[in-house]
């Protein structure tokens, strides 16, 4: 039986075009090329994320995506998940409120009273990479935190501004490339690697 030889070509199944960048930029040196949902006419076919878990969402992202485009399709799901009430956002991180800073003001609002040492959060990621005729590797990656007390820092986005580290500064306070080495989603990219590296070096 001669082997299979898996094209260099990889889907990631996001609407986000910072997430599609930071793949890119992640495993540049892999010499893989990265398709985005528009290059495989797959825009506008939005997955509904109807898990009750990250690794549910990132999932049926990637399955999906992969069983339309013929590709194997890398897929994440991630949000925040705050201590003091029961876990929400979680996977609802998204659709907490309309905007950003509406989020953040929710998130505030239900913490009103919490004092700082039961004010622990953290970034969850997971990836799903989904291969057309059945593999599936799964990676997670998480940030620890704390919910602050005010929004601060103009970095990063979504809750960034409201999730102090332990050195005092909000994740909207770091230089992207910091962010990216110690975020949910770069922990989550850098287990990934040796794995994508067998797979497509
Ligand atoms: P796709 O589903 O199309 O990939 P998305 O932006 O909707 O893109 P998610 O479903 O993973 O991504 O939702 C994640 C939400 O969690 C996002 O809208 C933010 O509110 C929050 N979130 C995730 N990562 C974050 C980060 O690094 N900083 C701040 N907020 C983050």
């Amino acid at each position: 039986m001669s082997p299979t030889v898996l094209p260099k070509t990889l889907l990631v199944a996001t609407t986000n075009p910072g997430k599609l960048k930071e793949y890119q930029e992640m495993f540049a040196d892999l010499g893989v090329t990265w398709k985005s949902l528009a290059d495989v006419g797959l825009d506008g076919h939005e997955v509904a994320e109807t898990g009750e878990t990250f690794r549910d969402n990132a999932l049926l992202k990637a399955v999906a995506c992969a069983h339309q485009s013929g590709l194997p399709t890398l897929a994440d799901d991630s949000g925040l998940v705050v201590d003091a009430i029961h876990g929400a956002p979680g996977v609802y991180s998204a659709r907490y409120a309309p905007t950003a800073p509406e989020r953040n003001t929710k998130l505030l609002l239900a913490l009103e009273g919490v004092p700082p040492e039961q004010r622990s959060a953290r970034f969850v990621c997971v990836i799903a990479c989904v291969f057309p005729h059945g593999v599936t590797i799964l990676s997670e990656g998480n940030l620890e935190g704390q919910i602050g007390f005010a929004p601060r820092g103009s970095n990063g986005f979504g809750y960034d501004p409201v999730v102090v580290l332990a050195d005092g500064r909000t994740v909207a306070e770091l230089p992207p490339a910091e962010k990216n080495q110690i975020s949910h989603r770069g922990q989550a990219l850098i287990k990934l690697r040796p794995l994508l590296e067998c797979l497509f070096r």
